[in-house]
């Protein structure tokens, strides 16, 4: 067994001290800022702060180790890392804390997020890639603890792919699978399901990963007895741990967070398992300090007794990190050297104290200028209209008043104005309107831009090319449509793969893949455990690091396993960034219309309410949702597609463009025309929807069918309310819960388009019943809107208008 992994380089004792005392020094800074930035917060100068001091030796031994190209996904205490890998500034760190919105002053998160949430810009301002390559990356962090488990293992795993995958361009992101994804998380999140999920899939498949646990004893105030079946976490994982010739499990290192020595060992341990071996790597820090307790929130001698105040008092990292420095002697050619003198470390504080408060000052002057220049551009304009509303006096009184201004007073003054004014048709007015104009929309885009891609990849930009049909093409299931086009996909795109429950070895449970693992190997053709978080973590990962991954979900009804990472983390990363980092996942899934409570339903309104930021797809038939996976890989947005699960056996004519033929997203499609009523539908409802209007149309009723096809986004174009103009009706049928998607449908038309002015009758939706479905046939028949149910309902919206001609049913 090794006894260190440090590597010995020969290095002179000046390069050796030096290296130290630069620790040392950023240590101090680190824990400098954690001060003055709860101070900050205290003064009222911020909103909320939570802060890395007492966990700043373990991030210094953790960077130490983490190269160019390599990825981290952790959470809020992670400060001293992200100042040790050029990540952060003292200056940005600021920025975030008061939330500047410049992306330049803070290239995290564009002060999008609250202060502690690290991000490295993976982009360039077109939203191409830049060489990942070149630089230290943070995969952008979010609140939910353990949250950011899940994606770190596709980040750790994008290093195993890129072993054997290659592209043209794939050298901006790894080096032969040569990088590391290392993760940080608190002893408290090891609660949650996410960490122990992450862990048992690295363990299975693998991948080189190093996850930190910053344990300080406590999650907020609860302390770790509490939280897990053991104290020790690291005596929880033994199970884990990897056996001899065994090729599954990890290493654990427990290592103490004030011992710096053993800290560098620990991680240049971690390093070489994971970077040589490729295996994932738990390096349990304990005996880690929270000097100033949780967050900004409250204060920690609330539920910390005196011993364990004392006791971190004592063994606070940079206090045993200074008397190591201070006892280090070593004698070199009969001379005895050492590292500092008490007075040259003091000075190291005092020059931390000064920088730090210098970075802060600076980061509040320009924070602060954003609103003086502001202000300076809007109060002459509202000066000037005094005149004109005796109010306008006041409000400027009450401006002025302010002890600290914000931009939201300033807006909101300038609304006051315009709304006591209105009516006045003035010059001084006019200015004030257009210039109101004018810096609304630089709000706008600082806070409500990058939601979707603005990129020129943007899903919507990409060109529809329709079908080909030929005497040649033939009538296949519906399932052979898709395969025979994912087989296209993975001929043309050697970045894409494809993974989830049963997706390799027996190709999805339609078949949907039948034969491709054999073509295109394990590694990208992939078979998972029952783990729909991870999966989705897999492909978020993946995204992040250049690959296209098509992460399967193998039912729709088992989404709610993965969509709090939908939600948190895939939907927010391209906004959270300001369009720093992008995470391009196709998620496929498959549901509606099989059999029982869970084989079935319908969560779609769950899905477009709490994913915006994803788009959702849902084609009524296998060949509409080939051409949504050939659209969406020519973009650089997320989207779910569900394709329907009873259309796999439908004959559907096979286009001679496989591969080839798109569907634009936000775009609907008329299946079928009409003059008296507009139904609009989507995915397997679709086809009962038409059997209606077939039927309908035999009661004298024409019926004009559209299939939305994509939710979000929605009707780009608004066809619909062209087509509610000439019918002058309007129903929504879907399997949904009343008020779920129908109700957003209802919205974007009545609403968005306007379509309520052409209506001659009440909009109808006609949806499932509240309840799940229960099982057979005839769970269905009586739990989902049958083509009997359609009819009756449109046929007696007709009876109400007309009752001689449409003579009641009932
Ligand atoms: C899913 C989730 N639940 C609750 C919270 C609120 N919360 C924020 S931090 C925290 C404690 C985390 O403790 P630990 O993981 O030990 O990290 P530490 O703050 O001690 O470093 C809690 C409960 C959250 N952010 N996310
Ligand atoms: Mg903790």
């Amino acid at each position: 067994m090794q006894t260190t992994y440090i590597e010995t380089q020969q290095i002179s004792f000046q390069d050796f001290k030096n290296q130290i005392l630069e620790d040392y020094k950023l240590g101090r800074i680190s824990r400098e800022m954690s001060y003055l930035g709860r101070r900050e917060v205290l003064t009222g100068k911020a909103k909320f702060g939570i802060f890395g001091d007492g966990k700043e030796l373990p991030q210094l031994a953790m960077a130490k180790v983490f190269r160019n190209g390599d990825f981290r996904s952790g959470y809020y205490r992670d400060q001293t890392f992200a100042l040790a890998v050029n990540a952060l500034t003292i200056k940005s760190f600021f920025a975030q804390l008061y939330a500047d919105t410049s992306v330049e002053r803070e290239p995290a998160s564009a002060g999008r997020q609250m202060n502690g949430h690290f991000a490295t810009r993976s982009l360039n301002e077109d939203g191409s890639w830049k060489n990942l390559m070149a630089q230290k990356n943070i995969s952008s962090d979010i609140s939910p603890t353990a949250g950011q488990m899940p994606r770190l293992l596709g980040l750790a795993q994008a290093s195993k792919i890129y072993k054997s995958v290659q592209f043209e361009g794939s050298e901006k992101f790894s080096n032969k699978g040569n990088e590391i994804a290392f993760g940080t998380i608190g002893d408290a999140s090891t609660a949650e399901g996410h960490f122990w999920e992450t862990l048992n899939a690295a363990c299975a498949i693998q991948v080189p990963m190093i996850v930190s646990i910053w344990d300080d004893g406590y999650g907020i105030s609860v302390p770790t007895k509490n939280q897990r079946a053991k104290s020790d976490i690291a005596e929880m994982l033994s199970g884990f741990q990897r056996k001899e010739e065994e090729n599954q499990g990890c290493e654990i290192i427990q290592v103490k967070a004030w011992d710096y020595p053993s800290l560098l060992d620990a991680y240049a341990k971690a390093e070489h398992f994971a970077r040589t071996e490729s295996i994932p790597v738990v390096v349990h820090v304990v005996e880690v300090t929270q000097p100033q307790g949780h967050s900004t929130s409250g204060s920690h001698e609330r539920y910390k007794n005196e011993e364990r105040l004392t006791w971190e008092a004592e063994f606070d990292g940079l206090i045993k990190f200074r008397e190591w420095i201070l006892d280090y002697a070593i004698e070199i050619e009969g001379k005895e050297e050492i590292i500092a003198t008490v007075e040259e470390l003091d000075s190291i504080e005092e020059e931390a104290k000064k920088v730090v408060k210098a970075g802060q000052k600076e980061a509040w002057e320009d924070y602060q200028k954003t609103i003086t220049d502001l202000t300076k551009s809007i109060m002459p304009l509202i000066e000037n209209m005094k005149g004109q509303n005796t109010e306008i006096e006041t409000y400027i009184s009450q401006f002025n008043k302010l002890v600290s201004k914000a931009k939201k007073d300033i807006f909101h003054l300038i609304r006051k104005t315009l709304l006591v004014t209105r009516g006045i048709h003035s010059n001084e007015r006019n200015q004030l309107l257009q210039k109101y104009n004018e810096v609304f929309e630089i709000e706008k885009d600082h806070y409500s831009s990058h939601l979707y891609s603005e990129s020129e990849w943007k899903a919507t930009h990409v060109k529809e090319i329709k079908p080909i049909f030929s005497e040649n093409s033939e009538e296949v299931d519906g399932r052979v449509v898709v395969r025979n086009n994912f087989d296209k996909i993975f001929e043309k795109y050697p970045e894409t793969l494809v993974f989830g429950e049963d997706a390799g070895n027996i190709g999805d449970v339609n078949q949907g893949l039948e034969g491709m693992q054999e073509k295109y190997g394990e590694v990208r053709i992939a078979d998972t455990g029952i783990r729909e978080a991870t999966i989705l973590g897999q492909g978020i990962g993946l995204a992040m690091r250049g690959l296209r991954p098509i992460a399967e979900i193998q039912y729709l009804d088992y989404i709610l396993y993965c969509l709090q990472g939908m939600s948190d983390d895939l939907a927010t990363v391209h906004y959270r960034t300001k369009g720093g980092q992008k995470a391009p996942v196709i998620i496929r899934t498959r549901g509606h219309r099989l059999e029982g409570i869970w084989h079935s339903g319908s969560p779609m309104a769950g899905i477009i309410n709490l994913s915006k930021g994803i788009l959702v797809l849902v084609p009524r038939n296998l060949t509409k949702a080939a051409g949504f996976y050939n659209t969406m890989l020519q973009a650089d947005e997320p989207a779910v597609i569900v394709e329907c699960l009873n259309g796999y056996r439908l004959k559907e004519k096979q286009p001679d463009n496989l591969g080839e033929f798109t569907v634009p997203v936000g775009k609907i499609e008329i299946t079928k025309e009409g003059k008296d009523i507009t139904l609009v539908t989507y995915g397997s409802t679709w086809r009962i929807v038409m059997e209606a209007a077939n039927e309908l149309e035999k009661l004298g009723i024409s019926a004009e069918v559209i299939d939305a096809q994509s939710l979000i986004p929605f009707d780009l174009s608004h066809e619909i309310a062209e087509s509610v103009k000439k019918t002058n009706r309007l129903a929504v049928i879907d399997e949904d819960v009343e008020g779920g998607t129908s109700a957003f449908i209802l919205q974007q038309i009545l609403e968005k388009q306007k379509a309520f002015r052409y209506l001659d009758s009440d909009p109808l939706t006609i949806v499932a019943n509240d309840h799940r479905p229960a099982y057979a046939s005839d769970g269905d028949y009586f739990s989902k809107p049958s083509a009997d149910d359609m009819v009756e309902k449109i046929y007696a919206l007709f009876n109400e208008i007309n009752p001689q001609k449409y003579p009641a049913i009932f």
